[in-house]
């Protein structure tokens, strides 16, 4: 049988070349050999605060860009979290099933509540709900970004504690961690990963971005010292990380480029970078823009929104069923 996968982004910012080489250009790949379920995890996003209008839209942005970067509702399932109440349902039943010192121990955690007054209780609970998302659909395959493995280390621990507990109920998920692509640095820090939410929209490259911001982001990204373009990730972080991602947008392998460019300098290779990547998102971009104006976009996340429900009522009955709880099932 095609095996399942299920992976969410949140719809928290603009999207980067990050989140496009460690997860969504995977998804795409997925689709074809599996049963898939592509979320856009907006129950994830209110952790921390979110203006109600700009979340909406960055919402149907988001659904757009699934579409745009290849997605097919045909074939793979795209919907909105909080359009399926069973992931917040499952998400309190697990909550009652994991504890304190596994939430404490999150790294996500640790990093965004770092520095503020007001932390809510949905961001230190957030693991429980992702594995929420990933257990009802009886999940095999998640693929996500390296940043990810902790979450889904704590997803297995879940379900196999569950099962021990209450008898076979969840399929134990494999995280799908690709190596190229898993872990994009920022432009402007290689030790530090690109993320939509840096203050310094100059550290990444966003979907959206404008042939000529491209051009100027990589132009200035940082370099190490040395001249030749070779990859070398400890040494020379910066180049390492433009040779990844030049290498992981043209589908090439990172030898070929480093032939291309010996004898040349940095500024040179930085060029071809740029150009690859606007060529690359060029479609994408043009796409994006006529579905965000067809009005198809809701339609197709309602309908893929009753899909996701279909799967994700079998498996809460299950759980209620198998904890003793309820009357309905
Ligand atoms: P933020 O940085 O605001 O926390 P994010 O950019 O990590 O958000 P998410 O919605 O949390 O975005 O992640 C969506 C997917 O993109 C996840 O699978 C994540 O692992 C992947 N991802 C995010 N950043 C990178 C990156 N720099 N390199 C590779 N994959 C990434
Ligand atoms: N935690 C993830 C987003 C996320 C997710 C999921 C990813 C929420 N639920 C389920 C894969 C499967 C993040 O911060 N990138």
């Amino acid at each position: 049988m095609a095996p399942i996968v299920f992976s969410g982004i949140q719809p928290t910012g603009q999207i980067t070349l990050g989140n496009y080489l460690g997860a969504l250009k995977h998804f795409v790949k997925a689709q074809h050999d599996a049963q898939s379920y592509y979320c856009i995890v907006d129950l994830h996003a209110i952790t921390v605060p979110q203006d109600p209008k700009e979340l909406k839209t960055r919402i149907l942005d988001l659904a757009a860009l699934y579409l745009a970067v290849g997605l097919d509702p045909q074939i793979a399932t795209l919907f909105v979290q909080s359009d399926v109440k069973e992931h917040a349902e499952l998400g309190w039943l697990l909550q009652c099933n994991v504890h304190m010192g596994e939430l404490s121990r999150m790294t996500q955690y640790k990093e965004k509540a770092e520095g503020k007054d007001a932390v809510t209780v949905g961001l230190f609970t957030y693991p429980a709900l992702m594995a929420a998302d990933i257990l009802l659909y009886q999940t095999n395959l998640v693929p996500v970004g390296e940043d990810q493995k902790q979450h889904i280390e704590i997803t297995r621990d879940i379900a196999l504690r569950f099962n021990a507990r209450f008898g076979d109920t969840f399929t134990i998920p494999e995280g799908m961690i690709t190596k190229e692509g898993a872990r994009i640095m920022s432009l402007d820090d290689p030790t530090k990963k690109m993320s939509k939410s840096n203050p310094n929209p100059a550290s990444r490259i966003e979907l959206s971005d404008t042939p000529d911001e491209i051009r100027k982001k990589f132009s200035r990204a940082v370099t190490d010292s040395g001249r030749g373009v070779t990859f070398d990730p400890e040494k020379k972080a910066a180049v390492a990380n433009l040779l990844t991602i030049y290498a992981t947008i043209t589908d090439r392998s990172i030898e070929s480029i480093v032939n291309e460019y010996e004898g040349r300098g940095y500024g040179d290779f930085k060029k071809g970078l740029g150009e690859a990547v606007i060529a690359h998102l060029e479609p994408i971009q043009s796409r994006f823009q006529s579905l965000r104006q067809s009005g198809d976009v809701v339609d197709i996340l309602q309908e893929g929104a009753h899909r996701a429900r279909e799967s994700a009522q079998k498996t809460i009955d299950l759980v209620k069923r198998n904890i003793g709880l309820g009357t309905y099932y």
